[in-house]
């Protein structure tokens, strides 16, 4: 039977009686609302962890004032449901005013990779991730913590921090779960109606489309992106708000594919924002 604790002190409690047992603690941080992606991170975390322990906490300081905190979905009896089947022992379920209480504070921000992509038009976005993912391993004092790549900005602000602070965690990254047709699993893919649902399917064709490129031969990155851009674009329901290629895991700017390239895009269909991206690599 999978444990829910609510109350930060007793979550410490149950981590201090867990490692006096010298057990390895894999954590799955989620905001619930939760689907294959989510459930493939905690069997993973389950399959190298001796505890698992995920939380599910819609952190109110990473979303901006337009955006949908209060309309964000809350499924919380499926939820429990689902983390039992995945393996989870602990679901910390923490309350916004245990979080941040009145008079809190301090925020943890990371410089550099937080500026482009999502950072663009989501100031402050990954100030309230990287915060709140404190906060959560200060809690937990996970051995290793479980990240999507269907967020691959959020999994380089979070290593590039742990680094940085001397965190003594280590940040797994695990691949996109898509649905079978392409679509990359997430929480919000319920707000689309079924017409912008099928013209979403033109994000992860574009990104394949871009992966063959590559494989062809395809290094130039201008082109690559003209073409991502141009075939998104042609999808009436679509409005793209960045088609980017970065270095990765640096997120630097390259005008060439070598090693390892995230090709990373937002798009908006009506009110709903997506994201999907895809490593690309050159193999020479
Ligand atoms: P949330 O959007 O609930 O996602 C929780 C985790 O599930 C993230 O690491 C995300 O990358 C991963 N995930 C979501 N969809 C996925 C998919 N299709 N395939 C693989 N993994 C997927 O990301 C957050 O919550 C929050 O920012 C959080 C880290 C919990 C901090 O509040």
């Amino acid at each position: 039977m999978v444990t829910v604790i609510e109350s930060i002190s007793e979550m410490r409690e149950f981590i201090k009686q867990v490692k006096l047992q010298n057990k390895r603690v894999g954590f799955v941080p989620t905001m619930g609302a939760l689907h294959e992606g989510h459930l493939t991170l905690m069997r993973e975390a389950q399959s190298v962890s001796d505890i698992v322990v995920a939380s599910i906490f819609v952190n109110p300081t990473q979303f901006g004032p337009n955006e949908d905190y209060d309309a964000y979905p809350r499924t919380w009896q499926e939820d429990i449901t689902a983390c039992q089947r995945a393996g989870v022992d602990v679901v910390f379920r923490p309350r916004v005013v245990d979080m941040y209480p009145e008079g809190w504070g301090t925020w943890i921000s990371v410089e550099q990779v937080t500026e482009k992509l999502c950072g663009q038009t989501r100031p402050g976005h990954f100030r309230g991730v990287a915060t709140v993912v404190t906060k959560l391993f200060n809690i937990v004092q996970p051995d290793k913590a479980f990240f999507g790549q269907k967020d691959a900005q959020q999994v380089v602000v979070l290593m590039k921090m742990v680094r940085d602070l001397n965190m003594n965690v280590e940040i797994v990254m695990v691949p996109i779960v898509r649905d079978e047709d392409g679509l990359a699993k997430s929480s919000r893919n319920t707000y689309l109606t079924a017409d912008q649902r099928t013209a979403a399917l033109v994000l992860s064709c574009s990104l394949a489309f871009a992966q063959q490129l590559v494989r062809q031969g395809q290094r130039d990155v201008d082109f690559i992106r003209n073409e991502v851009q141009g075939k998104i674009g042609a999808e009436p329901l679509a409005n793209v708000e960045y088609v980017e290629i970065y270095s990765f895991p640096e997120l630097q700017e390259v005008r060439t594919v070598s090693g390892k390239v995230l090709l990373a895009v937002a798009v908006k269909f009506g009110a709903t924002r997506l994201i999907d991206n895809i490593i690309l690599e050159a193999k020479e």
